[in-house]
């Protein structure tokens, strides 16, 4: 099920830049609750996105919209995909991700990039992180790693002093965040260098 496609101007966005190569392609991949759909609102500047907090999944299908981008000097169309939160259900989280896949797959130009978002207050790669990532990894293929944009939200700003010491920790280029998923998923620096952004809400 696809979002944002219910008025005329969407419906002319989608029919120009949809298929222009130019658009940049942005989807978020990560956990529920992370703060996906919020950050997409965030980069749209518009609330099209549901978010909420509890034990229940909001975003149940992948949703797109193509919008131009919000923020100065890039002057674009993109679109954005949102993906339902991977909850540590193996059956649901692969039948959710094989939705993304195929949707992806579908797509003229591809993804540009991958949103793989986390919470700065939960980074620990642990059982349930590495089985998420396993199966972005299995079902988009290697390549997907080459395509990944590292985002850390709830970086709030009256509380970002206190996260100083978390960010240097997940930023060290020995031992931090990304060495630790090279060496988790045995990925080489040339291939496996992503950017970190480190948001608030
Ligand atoms: N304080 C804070 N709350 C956030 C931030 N990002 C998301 N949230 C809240 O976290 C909850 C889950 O966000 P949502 O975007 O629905 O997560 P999703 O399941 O990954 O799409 C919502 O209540 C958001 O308001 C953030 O950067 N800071
Ligand atoms: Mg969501």
């Amino acid at each position: 099920m696809l979002a944002g496609r219910a008025n005329t101007t969407e419906l002319s966005y989608d029919t120009f830049y949809a298929s222009d190569p130019k658009t940049l392609v942005l989807s978020c991949l990560g956990a529920m609750g992370n703060g996906k759909s919020s950050l997409l609102n965030a980069i749209c500047d518009e609330q099209i996105y549901r978010t909420g907090r509890g034990a229940e999944p909001i975003t149940k299908h992948v949703e797109s919209v193509l919008r131009p981008w919000a923020n100065p000097p890039i002057s674009r169309y993109c679109q954005f995909i949102d993906t339902p939160g991977m909850c540590d259900s193996s059956v649901r989280d692969r039948e959710n991700m094989q939705e993304c896949v195929r949707y992806f797959k579908s797509l003229s130009f591809g993804v540009s990039a991958f949103l793989l978002v986390f919470n700065i207050n939960d980074t620990r790669l642990d059982a349930y992180t590495q089985n998420m990532l396993n199966l972005f990894e299995q079902l988009l293929g290697r390549e997907f790693w080459k395509y990944v944009i590292l985002v850390f939200t709830h970086v709030d700003e009256n509380i970002r002093d206190l996260l100083e010491d978390n960010i240097d920790v997940l930023e060290d280029p020995n031992e931090g965040f990304v060495s630790e998923l090279r060496r988790v998923f045995k990925l080489d620096k040339r291939t496996f260098d992503p950017p970190m952004v480190f948001l608030p809400m």
